[in-house]
């Protein structure tokens, strides 16, 4: 099949930071170099409104030169809170201690040792006046105190941080201190709705969140060094089991809970996308970055924060002309890029050192540029990896301008292909019963929380589902290189008023695979390895704010973005799309009736019969973006 032919792939030709290896190694890592080169001092900085925030600074003994502020902030904790103990690394991996900098560590407002109320994903507040405060104002304050306060500093601050650090180092360039220079936003929430970590198009995420704000969410009496075990044990191993026998999202509280957990309340409170949701997004307020350098930095199987990275770097990029924004997307789990050498994922292996990479020549050269004029940094503004083709490719945009959009269509007989159905084709479709009490399992893995293989695993534990749809192509004559967001377009009936359906794009190993994962039990050969999936509830096909039941046994439409990819379906692959139902216990389960699934009743979940429609008037499809063989990486 020719989607496209072989694109040229660019080595990366990146400047090589005499970062060797050999020098990190030879120091004695660990809280014994931190304790024998830096000094440590604890602050209770005092924000605009009194608030306190605790904050801990490891500023290096060797004053023969003056040092940039690098900074986290975090709700995680800054510990060790005891005074005559040591953090055991500094930086956002190894080598940072030894490069000196002045680390600062600020538990945010309402954790651990800082003062005042935490609040989930704090907005930021474009009109503030007098002592209002944001995480904007906080890390203003913040800078302000550490530039009067902390000697020999050379003017110049850096935020990093993966995940909900992330976010906080994100929230920073909402409004930019000047001292501000380099922000590197990792894995960063930007949207916990739309795609981030609790939700993706409405469904929610249910262990993920509910074991996560289980720990997390306890409520404390003021600042503390420790917030003590969660506040359930799910009892077993199997989650598959321990969420379907929860049943009803309110069983939740009844059962597990108990009401102690305000911020799992307040989610149970906000199911559509509302002014609460809406409120902490964070890439609307990405609009004055100014000269500061940013680095944003993603993995393609990150199950937690996919959605953050891409859309805080379109957003810079599109609110920001000319702004110093880069964007890494590699083949990772979520932080996975900052540990190991990055050269294999789950079952999934490659040549390219792909942590290495980013740590020695992007990461480091990144922070000593922009933060101590030391070295070149020429990273091309979007390196992104490439795991079919086992490269680094380099674009000076994402999505890459030189993708063409083309559809692949769901066809009778399980095809999927480049041709539309037929105009003479009538009434085609598939149908599935969808039954809540066996919804289709997200991992083979045996976990109570989200297991991050799900992102990337074989498919084939349920392909041979009756309640789960395949279409592939036949085997392809070429490479085929996708690019981009790809956008679902399902032709759809039911004989419920709501469902869920998931989209997934696989890339379907040939049987003659070498058997090469790093679980040696694992056959390759027809291996249906995960390249994107990505769930919508069918009530928000139209408004996310705003639901709608679908109407029973009427064909309507249902829309929607998947996460983007970079991606290369070798020659001799195939490439498969899967639609089912549901993705447990990943998401909550449909009930199949229009309403509102977080105060629903057990007795609320009914199966139901979808459709998916594939002919003349109903051709669903999955749009993606082909880079045409020899096009320009720039
Ligand atoms: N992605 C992490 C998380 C957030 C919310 C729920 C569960 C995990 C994090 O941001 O730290």
């Amino acid at each position: 099949m020719r989607l496209a032919g072989r694109i040229r792939a660019l080595t990366l030709t990146l400047p090589i930071v005499a970062l060797s290896l050999a020098s990190a190694l030879a120091q004695p890592q660990g809280a014994a170099y931190v304790r024998e080169h830096y000094d440590r001092f604890d602050y209770q900085i005092p924000m605009r409104d009194g608030v306190r925030l605790y904050t801990v600074v490891y500023a290096p003994k060797e004053k023969s030169a003056s040092y940039p502020f690098l900074m986290m902030r975090t709700p995680y904790s800054v510990r060790p809170y005891e005074k005559d103990q040591m953090r055991g690394s500094l930086g956002p991996t190894s080598g940072y201690a030894e490069e000196k900098f002045i680390f600062v560590y600020q538990d945010v407002r309402g954790r651990y040792m800082s003062e005042g109320d935490f609040e989930w994903m704090r907005p930021y507040k474009p009109t503030k006046s007098g002592l209002d405060t944001d995480e904007s104002t906080d890390t203003w304050d913040t800078i302000e105190f550490l530039l009067k306060t902390v000697p020999n500093h050379n003017g110049r601050v850096g935020v990093y941080g993966t995940s909900y650090p992330g976010h906080y180092a994100a929230q920073t360039l909402t409004h930019p201190h000047p001292a501000l220079r380099a922000v590197s936003p990792q894995a960063p929430m930007a949207d916990n709705w739309l795609g981030d970590d609790m939700h993706h198009n409405g469904a929610f995420f249910l262990p993920h969140a509910m074991n996560f704000i289980a720990g997390f969410g306890k409520k404390r009496e003021g600042p503390t060094t420790d917030y003590g075990r969660g506040v359930f044990q799910h009892g077993t191993p199997d989650g598959y089991r321990f969420f379907l026998e929860m049943g009803a999202l309110p069983n939740a509280n009844r059962l597990y809970l108990k009401d102690q957990i305000r911020i799992w309340n307040e989610w149970m409170e906000h199911g559509d996308y509302d002014a609460y949701w809406q409120a902490q997004n964070v890439p609307q307020n990405l609009k004055q970055v100014g000269k500061v350098a940013v680095l944003t930095v993603g993995g393609w199987w990150d199950a937690e924060d996919l959605f953050g990275p891409l859309s805080i770097y379109r957003s810079i990029e599109s609110n920001n002309p000319g702004a110093t924004n880069h964007l890494v997307m590699g083949p990772w789990y979520h932080g996975s890029w900052n540990f190991g050498p990055g050269s294999n994922l789950h079952d999934i292996v490659w040549t390219t050192n792909t942590g290495e990479d980013f740590r020695e020549k992007m990461q480091m050269p990144f922070f000593r540029h922009f933060l101590k004029d030391a070295g070149t940094f020429e990273l091309s503004d979007a390196m992104m990896f490439d795991v079919g083709a086992d490269k680094w490719f380099e674009f000076d945009s994402w999505p890459p301008k030189a993708a063409l959009s083309k559809n692949l269509y769901l066809r009778a007989g399980e095809l999927l292909s480049l041709t539309p159905p037929a105009a003479s084709t009538r009434n085609l479709f598939a149908e599935y019963m969808s039954d809540p009490n066996r919804p289709v399992p997200c991992s083979a893995e045996i976990s109570v929380g989200m297991p991050r293989s799900y992102m990337i695993e074989d498919q084939r534990f349920v392909w041979n589902r009756p309640d789960v749809l395949s279409f592939e192509t036949p085997v392809l004559e070429e490479d085929t290189t996708l690019a981009g967001p790809l956008t679902a377009t399902l032709f759809i009936s039911t004989t419920g008023t709501d469902a869920d359906f998931i989209v997934k794009l696989i890339d379907v190993y040939p049987n003659d695979a070498p058997n090469n994962s790093p679980r040696t039990s694992v056959r390759m050969g027809g291996y249906q390895m995960l390249i994107r999936g990505e769930p919508i509830r069918a009530k928000y096909r139209t408004s996310w704010s705003n639901p709608t039941p679908l109407t029973p046994n009427r064909v309507e439409k249902v829309s929607f973005v998947l996460p983007d990819i970079l991606h290369t379906f070798r020659k001799g692959h195939k490439i498969m799309v899967q639609v089912h139902s549901s993705w447990f216990p990943l998401i909550d389960r449909n009930p199949h009736r229009f309403l509102n699934i977080y105060q629903a009743k057990d007795s609320d979940f009914q199966k139901a019969t979808h459709k998916v429609h594939f002919d003349a008037a109903n051709p669903s499809h999955l749009a993606v973006g082909v880079l045409p063989s020899g096009s320009s990486q720039r």
